[in-house]
């Protein structure tokens, strides 16, 4: 069939069969996502065990909620930014820190503190290096920004983040930090180690497939808001680690690389309250403010919450 006959036989049996109210949106997508798959299948010769193969390959990896860290690994979160900073620019949006993908690990609810966060729970002392992430928020005039929330989250020495590996306590390696009126967060906590793909998953079973690594660099997330800014989903990732420009999620981007300094002087490991040397990062936020008309930088998607 060509594409004129496909898209006639896609309306005629899912749009000229609407006999109730219909979601115009969700028919064009649906529509229009029909249309390709099937020049696809044509195209492609796309064989009947094959399509079911495909569809039993979402079935399982929706059962293993694996759908997020599909779209992360095949670059679809990471496309979306792109777009979304092609928006920007066209609103004639400049500044800030740059946007990253959020990824599938975030957890609504972490606890909230002023200026200062403990993140871990203590359970890797001695086993991972202590790491020290302080920064400022503010606006792209170099304001501090006061009232700002500041979420955290990243990964244990495994690669695994609370919530989604049982094995650690509630909102282990999550906080939220809001800013005094110096502009000012700290988070005391420990470094993370780069995340990898579960060997046996839905997601590593497709990159295999394409023979990818499922890898990220060693990384730390954000989402910042704060009332009259646009809210920033980013990260920053770590110099030094083998994927940092080899991230199986594309999240690494110009502006949001950070090195982890060694600390070893003993007043300041000692004005940290600290008993040994430490690592130190840098990261500094830039928010941009609201603008009217500005595409919106909120996303709605399912999160998990505890
Ligand atoms: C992560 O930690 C992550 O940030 C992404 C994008 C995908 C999988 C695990
Ligand atoms: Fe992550």
């Amino acid at each position: 069939m060509n594409r004129q006959e496909i898209d006639a036989l896609v309306k005629q049996m899912n749009v000229d069969t609407a006999t109730g109210p219909v979601d115009e949106r969700v028919q064009q997508v649906v529509v229009r996502l029909l249309g390709d798959l099937f020049q696809a299948i044509e195209d492609l010769d796309i064989s009947q065990s094959e399509l079911w193969k495909g569809l039993e390959y979402f079935t399982d990896a929706g059962q293993a909620n694996e759908l997020g860290l599909l779209a992360a690994g095949l670059g679809l979160e990471h496309y979306l930014d792109l777009r979304a900073d092609e928006a920007d620019a066209k609103a004639g949006i400049t500044g800030g820190t740059p946007r990253t993908i959020e990824g599938p690990l975030y957890v609504a609810g972490a606890p909230e503190t002023v200026s200062f966060a403990r993140m871990d729970d203590g359970s890797e002392e001695g086993k991972i290096p202590t790491l020290i992430i302080e920064g400022t928020v503010t606006d792209t005039d170099g304001n501090r920004v006061e009232g700002a929330k500041v979420e955290i989250w990243h990964a244990n020495s495994l690669g695994n983040y609370s919530f989604f590996d049982k094995s650690q306590s509630d909102f282990n390696l999550r906080r939220s930090i809001i800013t005094a009126a110096d502009g000012q967060y700290t988070a005391l906590t420990t470094m993370p180690v780069g995340y990898g793909c579960p060997p046996e998953g839905t997601t590593q079973f497709v990159l295999d497939k394409l023979g990818r690594h499922g890898n990220r660099p060693s990384h730390v997330h954000y989402f910042v808001s704060a009332p009259g800014y646009r809210k920033l989903t980013t990260q920053f990732n770590i110099e030094g680690d083998q994927y940092l420009w080899d991230d199986f999620a594309f999240a690494t981007r110009e502006g949001l690389v950070a090195t982890a300094a060694d600390v070893t002087d003993e007043a300041e490991i000692a004005k940290r309250g600290l008993k040994g040397p430490f690592k130190h990062i840098q990261f500094d936020i830039e928010l941009v403010k609201e603008k009217q008309d500005a595409p919106s930088t909120e996303v709605d998607r399912r999160r998990a919450s505890a």
